[in-house]
Formats: structure tokens, sequence, C-alpha cells
């Protein structure tokens, strides 16, 4: 019920990922009464009293602590505390006026307090935790940033509810939250299916009220590349499905802009070498030209990683890449490279002979992933891979972070990664794309991303984790039931 009064706010059907990254392992807590409101994800520590309070639209403001580091001209939290007056009062605003009846304590205020300047981009490194003090006739909420005090606003919205007679109503209560883990992501793929900037939208807020905090945007593949560059326009004119289904460049500032604002960063991924078909109709000589009994076959396999307008290409590429993504990380791929058409061109053949790699293609592979981490290094930002890259690894650049997406004993995967010292992102266990006739969801909340075999400083490398709902048979019609419960 406490649930319903929003109308339309998502529980999230990959309820485990939730419970499993937010909520710290064996941890006593105290959540008395925090089942009953529906508080999602559950907060670190929840004290819920008996006693309520109740609130009026018309006599109700967030407002900011004298002493708050970030004012009334920061724009997160003023946009914030927009959104969520109209999410606790918009929809019953006008026609319910049973508020004005109450006796008892009322809710003037929420103060808000952020202990450092307001930040303009959430990273890695964030700080979301918050305090929430509900007592009448004024709330408190502290936060160390205005990204901890998002998370908080979100869980007071959905601390309120509707008594029977429909007073805006919320018991007094004491919460305690941070999350467990800082990298909280979900992957959208539009390589596969184009989605529109508002279906983005929609799953942007959809990841607030649950507080996710990464839009894995995988934005191009063998499809389609939907990816208007500003230096290279040929790639999406020839590569997307049409002139209709490409993110333009303003397209793509507001999809950051709506995620900052909710306090979400937006990691890109371009996949290389592999998953790169399309490329090839916008940029000449890219891709490797496959033969058949040493004739050329007319078609064409991984980038071509012996060619140096290959590197010339990419760091050009790359670089504006890294102009237009503002997050620190981005996701170059590694996976799934088909070697039979590498293998099927003598050239290439010839290059791994000179570089000594003989017939080793997983050398070729690493070669080509080493140099691209390279170059994402040099241009001040850190690269992500999927876990084949580290697998095959010859040279590999230090604070790469691997993702872990096969389900084959990922556990062990997750125990070489971070033995290694490289930091791990788990997306095996969520693979919400792969359906069977049955309730996947209970699996995914049995998930403890930490229990693999290792140290307590390498369980420590485990960033967070990512849900994967690839596109191939998803599009907007089934893009939010696939990754919410709607309610
Ligand atoms: N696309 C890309 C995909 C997958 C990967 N990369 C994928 C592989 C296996 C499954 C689901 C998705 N569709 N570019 C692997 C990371 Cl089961």
């Amino acid at each position: 019920m406490a649930m319903e009064r929003h109308g339309w706010r998502w529980l999230p059907g990959l309820l485990a990922l939730l419970a499993a990254l937010v909520v710290p392992k064996g941890w006593a807590r105290d959540t008395s009464g925090a089942e009953s409101l529906g508080l999602w994800p559950l907060p670190f520590a929840v004290d819920i009293s008996p006693r309520s309070l109740h609130l009026s639209p018309n006599n109700f403001f967030f407002g900011h602590s004298p002493t708050s580091k970030a004012g009334s001209s920061c724009e997160i939290l003023q946009e914030a505390f927009r959104r969520y007056y109209d999410f606790i009062f918009g929809f019953y605003k006008w026609h319910q006026g049973s508020y004005q009846l109450c006796f008892g304590t009322e809710l003037q205020q929420l103060q808000v307090h952020v202990e450092s300047e307001c930040d303009t981009f959430p990273s890695i490194s964030s700080n979301e935790s918050y305090v929430l003090h509900v007592k009448g006739p004024e709330a408190l909420l502290r936060a160390n940033t205005v990204w901890g005090a998002l998370r908080g606003l979100e869980t007071f919205s959905q601390l309120i509810y509707q008594d029977s007679y429909g007073t805006f109503t919320v018991n007094e209560s004491e919460i305690i939250d941070f999350p467990r883990f800082p990298h909280r992501g979900i992957l959208i793929d539009t390589g596969r299916h184009f989605l529109s900037v508002k279906t983005i939208f929609k799953t942007l807020d959809a990841m607030a009220f649950n507080k996710f905090n990464v839009l894995h945007w995988h934005i191009v593949d063998d499809q389609s590349f939907p990816y208007q560059s500003i230096n290279f326009p040929l790639l999406s004119s020839k590569g997307s499905y049409s002139l209709s289904h490409v993110y333009t460049p303003n397209d793509v500032r507001m999809v950051i802009e709506y995620a900052r604002i909710r306090g979400i960063r937006v990691m890109p991924e371009f996949d290389t070498p592999g998953h790169s078909r399309s490329w090839g109709k916008g940029q000449k000589d890219l891709l490797t030209p496959c033969y058949r009994k040493q004739v050329l076959s007319g078609t064409f396999g991984p980038i071509n990683p012996i060619l140096n307008t290959t590197y010339n290409f990419l760091s050009k590429f790359f670089k504006e890449i890294s102009t237009v993504f503002p997050d620190e990380f981005i996701h170059i791929g590694g996976d799934e490279v088909d070697f039979d058409c590498w293998a099927s061109n003598s050239e290439i053949l010839q290059f791994m002979q000179e570089k000594g790699f003989s017939k080793n293609f997983t050398k070729l592979q690493s070669f080509y992933v080493f140099k691209i981490s390279n170059m994402i290094s040099a241009m001040k930002k850190r690269p992500i891979v999927w876990q084949e890259a580290f697998d095959g690894r010859d040279k590999f650049m230090p604070g790469t972070v691997v993702q872990v997406w096969k389900i084959e004993d990922y556990k062990w995967e997750q125990s070489l990664i971070t033995k290694a010292g490289f930091p791990v992102i788990l997306s095996a266990p969520w693979y919400l794309d792969l359906i069977s006739y049955g309730q996947d969801w209970k699996n995914y909340y049995e998930v403890e991303p930490q229990d693999f075999p290792g140290s307590d400083k390498e369980r420590k490398r485990v960033l967070g984790g990512e849900a994967c709902l690839w596109g191939e048979y998803v599009d907007a019609t089934n893009l939010t039931p696939r990754l919410w419960y709607e309610i």
C-alpha cells in the first residue's frame, strides 16, 4: 500500500542485485517497520516509530540548513526538491482535500545539510551516505555530498504514505544508510535495438528510485552504429538502422544531463575489436577482410589490428568519446573476438610471425586491447574490459577494470582477477535478457558478490555489479517490464 501512492514507482526485477549490492553482509541491522513501509533498497539501519506526523502539500517544503555547503544555488538539490515534491504530492494535490482536517504534529520541512560543496558529476568515489531524522515539525537530512542527499531524498519520499483518510503521513524515524558497493549498474544495448531518448530517461528514473548509479551504455554493436560522431559522421549515417535511429550530440548530452541530475554516471561502451561490423560501413579499411581459399570472400571480421590507420582512427575517435562523456571510465569491450577471419588473412598471419605470436590469436587480441588501453589512459580515462581481455592478457594496463559476464566458474574468475590486483565488476549472475520458464529473479536474490575464494583485500576489489539487458530481443516495448516490477 505504501508503495502504491506514487502510481508509477518500480521495484526492481533484479531484487537480488539490490539486496546484494546495497546491504552490507552480516551486519546486524535494525529494520523494524521497514518491510511494511516498502523501503527499497533496504537502508543500512532503519528505526521507525509508531508516532506519525502529517504533511500538507501547501505547508511543506524542502529547505537548506543554514550551514549547508551546498545551498540554494545547487542545481542538483533544487531540481531534486522539485522532483520529490511532485513524487510525494503531485498526483493528489488538487483532488484530495482531506489533508486539512488533521490533528497532531505536522511535518513542515525537510532540512537538507550537505557537508561538501555542490558537486557537478558523480564519480566512482562519490560518498553516497546519508542520515535521515524524521521528527516534527522539522525533519533533517544530513549527507556528505549532494549525491548522498539525493539518495536520502529518495528514501524520504518512500517513507510517506496516505492514511485511510487520504492524509499524507510519515512516521518518526531514524535512518542511517550507505551503499555497500560504489558501482551499481544497468547495461542497456542500443546497438541491437535503438531505444529512444525518452525510453532511456524512463530507465534512468527507475534507476534513481532503486539507487542504481551507473548507466552502462553499450551504444553500438555489429548490427548498428547509432552514435553520431562529431568527427566521423559517416559511422552513423552509414551504420545506423536509419537516419532517425541516431543519437545526435544533443541527444547524448541530454542523456548525460538527465543522469547527472539523478546522481547517475553514464559509462559508454565502444566494443572492439569484435562486435564491430557496423563500424565498417562508414570507415573504410577498418575491419579485417576475410579470405576463403586465398581469395577475398567479401566478408569482414574484427577490427584490423595490424594497420597504423586503425590506431590513428581509433585514437581520434576515442579522443572525441573522452570529451563527450565526462565519466572517468570508458568500456572498450574486448569480448567474443572471432579468430576465424584473422586466421584466413595472410597479412595478419605474417604480422603475427613478425611479432613472434606464431598462430596464437589470443596474443594478437591482447596486443590490440593493450594498445587501446594505452590510448584511453593517455586521455586520462580508465578502461573497462570484458573478462576475455583479462583471460588472454599478455601486457595488461594497471587499473583496468574487468567485467565478469560468463556464468561458468564466475567465482573462480573473480578470484583470478582480484588476485592479479585488478578491480572487478560482476554481471554473470544478472543476465536479465536470459529468461527461463520460471522465476529467474529468485536466483538474482541469492547472489553474494564477494563470495569467492580469496583474501579480504581481494574481496575489496569488487567494485559492484551490473545487470545486463542485452538488446537482441529487447526494445522499448519490453525493456521496462524486463528490468523492473511496476507497481
Ligand atoms: N553482445 C556483446 C552480447 C553479449 C556480449 N557482448 C552476450 C553474450 C552472451 C550472452 C548474452 C550477451 N550480446 N557485445 C558478451 C559480453 Cl548469454
